[in-house]
């Protein structure tokens, strides 16, 4: 069964007439392509599914993409005005991933139908990644790996963040990847204080502090790493060594509980403690980590007010960090497929 078909099934099983899809990355999973695919995706409980495109998203697209018709729009008209203009009979219930409050309001008032966003179907499929998933974010994280540890063996005093951010991007994609999975974040000594540092003409000091927080997307799956190194500094007893040790055992407790069937909030749980046995964790200001995949960020999210329970082949991040203001930060980080016995780290740099 394709991916289509499986959410065809759900649509029947919960009576949803039609499914819309308008996020980049729910369109792209159920499309199953290599490439990002935007537009809106509609897919009715049975028959053909249908992808609305503007003509410059047509271009490049042939008539179907893996069985989905592609229609492509006139120039000018947007996706709710051609789904109004086909009006598919007996429709009385639609569920959007995402929808405006304007486009609801027009289309409720059109269509007389009953209209819910925030769909969960694609969603949940998301959750859960199939064998050749996890392969393309094996390789995604293999690249981001391999070149962080070039990356960091190479630094040399003097060097700008903006150097190094470069000279990684363009390392993963002469090993294959598209590109990097966000922009890459390179900081140097106070600048580590910045959880999203965008890198500067900051040149690197011996003794910095030195932050690289970066991913690679490889046929559009990502991975996501961050390491934190002195360079050239005594470490011992300094502050930033503490702050670096303090995030490592604290990844080391979030990993101990990363089993499936254990709620996200406990795995937070067990990574603050330990900062909080530092005397940092009110330097934490961010949460412990999210999902990967398509998207780089996508659920779960592994934060204090999720409930959710992971489930064997989740991937997540954990990633613990402390950032003191005019001192400097530390964060650690690392991708995960949780597995049935735990935890396995796909980005294996040192
Ligand atoms: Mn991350």
């Amino acid at each position: 069964m394709n991916r289509i078909e499986i959410i065809q099934n759900r649509l029947s099983r919960t009576g949803i007439d039609l499914l819309a899809l308008k996020e980049q990355g729910n369109i792209t999973y159920a499309v199953d392509s290599e490439k990002p695919v935007s537009g809106m995706l509609l897919i009715p409980r049975s028959g053909e599914a249908r992808l609305l495109v503007t003509p410059l998203e047509s271009v490049n697209l042939s008539s179907t993409l893996n069985e989905v018709r592609i229609v492509k729009l006139d120039r000018g008209e947007g996706y709710l005005q051609r789904l109004l203009k086909e009006k598919p009979a007996g429709l009385k219930y639609i569920e959007f991933d995402a929808l405006e409050m304007q486009e609801a309001l027009r289309l409720e008032k059109e269509l007389c139908v009953l209209l819910r966003t925030g769909s969960r179907i694609v969603r949940d499929m998301r959750l859960v990644k199939d064998s050749r998933e996890i392969e393309r974010v094996k390789k995604a994280a293999e690249i981001a790996s391999q070149t962080v540890c070039e990356i960091i063996s190479r630094l040399t005093e003097g060097t700008a963040e903006v150097e190094v951010a470069c000279e990684y991007d363009s390392r993963i994609v002469l090993k294959g990847a598209f590109k990097p999975a966000f922009e890459t974040i390179v900081a140097f000594g106070e600048n580590s204080s910045n959880p999203h540092a965008t890198p500067s003409s900051r040149r690197l000091k011996k003794g910095d502090l030195v932050l690289i927080d970066a991913g690679a997307d490889y046929f559009n799956y990502k991975s996501d790493l961050t390491r934190t190194v002195v360079y050239e500094g005594k470490p011992e007893r300094s502050e930033a060594a503490r702050m670096i040790e303090a995030v490592e055992e604290s990844k080391k407790a979030a990993e101990k509980k990363a089993f499936p069937g254990v709620n996200v909030y406990e795995i937070d749980k067990a990574a603050c403690e330990v900062l909080e046995e530092y005397g940092l964790s009110k330097y934490f200001a961010h949460s412990l980590g999210h999902g990967v995949g398509i998207d780089i960020h996508e659920p779960p999210s592994i934060s204090p007010l999720s409930s959710e329970k992971l489930r064997a082949g989740n991937i997540i991040t954990i990633e613990p960090g402390v950032y003191i203001p005019g001192v400097g930060g530390a964060r650690v980080e690392d991708t995960y497929l949780i597995t049935d016995s735990g935890p396995l780290k796909l980005t294996n740099a040192y």
